[in-house]
């Protein structure tokens, strides 16, 4: 079994069997669509220097306009790639799983785009920028050049969670909720070192599911008897695993 190991084939088997599922999503699913990762420290858009400069309310309102152009390019590069093998398993999964609940911390929308229904977004969206004065919304695609609210004047700001931002009670709690009572949850592409939500596989791990953790990278991941490391890209090994869980629909 070239992809993920034997455990590949013991995932598949508790897969099969599972009537609720969490796909607990980070950025490392959406790298094979072409959207670089966070650690991947790429010097260029997404490196760590812009997440620290730009990706916190002071930073932001201090750099302006280069943050507001910043968030503005992320939002159309993301526009501009496709879904991958990943997300389109996942969307597939929640046809062969009588309850399937993506949680993300992405905010490129690929995973609603692959058509995946039940999204939960912890970390916001690049769909909308919104005024911080008077909550007006502006569609990125087309968005003003200046951060300049052309309703109230006020300060434009990405509909994202910032460092130091509190994330959305509802979407949290949700997630929470939904960990809590899965049988299986899939941690795809995400180095869990964002807190709150890298409490999430915790959560599934303490009620008693199982946690597979699909990465090519297994540092820092949580060790447990009841996690399953599935080692390889999010393109390779999701749609080998849903073939082997159901290999007539494959
Ligand atoms: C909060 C949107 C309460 C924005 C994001 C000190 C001061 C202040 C706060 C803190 C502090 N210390 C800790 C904190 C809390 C802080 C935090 O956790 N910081 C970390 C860095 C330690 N959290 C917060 O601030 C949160 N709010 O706590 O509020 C509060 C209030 C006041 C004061 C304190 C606390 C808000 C966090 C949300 C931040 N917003 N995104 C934007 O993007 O512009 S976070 C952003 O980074 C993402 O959303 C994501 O969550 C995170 C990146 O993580 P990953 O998704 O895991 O991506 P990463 O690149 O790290 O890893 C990719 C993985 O994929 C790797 O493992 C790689 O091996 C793997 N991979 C690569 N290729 C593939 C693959 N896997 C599969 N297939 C492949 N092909
Ligand atoms: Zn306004």
């Amino acid at each position: 079994m070239s992809v993920a190991g034997e455990n590949l084939e013991r995932a598949a088997t508790i897969l099969r069997r599972a009537r609720s599922v969490v796909v607990f999503t980070g950025a490392g699913v959406s790298a094979e669509s072409g959207v670089p990762t966070y650690r991947s420290g790429a010097d260029g858009l997404w490196s760590v220097q812009n997440m620290e400069r730009y990706a916190n309310p002071d930073g932001y309102a201090r750099h302006l306009p280069d943050s507001f152009a910043w968030y503005r390019a992320r939002a159309s590069g993301v526009r501009s790639v496709e879904p991958n093998a990943g997300h389109v398993a996942i969307a597939r999964l929640a046809q062969l799983v009588p309850r399937v609940t993506v949680v993300t911390q992405n905010i490129d929308s690929l995973h609603q785009r692959a058509g995946s229904a039940e999204v939960i977004e912890l970390h916001g969206h690049l769909r909308t920028a919104r005024c911080a004065q008077c909550d007006a919304r502006v569609e990125w695609q087309g968005a003003p050049d200046s951060a300049c609210c052309v309703d109230c004047g006020g300060m434009l700001r990405p509909e994202v969670v910032m460092f130091r931002e509190m994330l959305p009670p509802e979407a949290y709690s949700m997630a929470v909720e939904r960990a809590a009572e899965c049988d299986v949850l899939l941690s795809v592409g995400t180095s869990n070192q964002v807190f709150p939500a890298a409490e999430i596989p915790r959560i599934a791990l303490e009620h008693g599911a199982w946690v597979f953790i699909v990465n090519p990278d297994m540092e820092g991941q949580p060790l447990h008897i009841r996690v399953l490391p599935l080692r390889g890209r999010a393109g390779e090994v999701l749609p080998a695993l849903l073939d082997l869980a159901w290999p007539a629909t494959g």
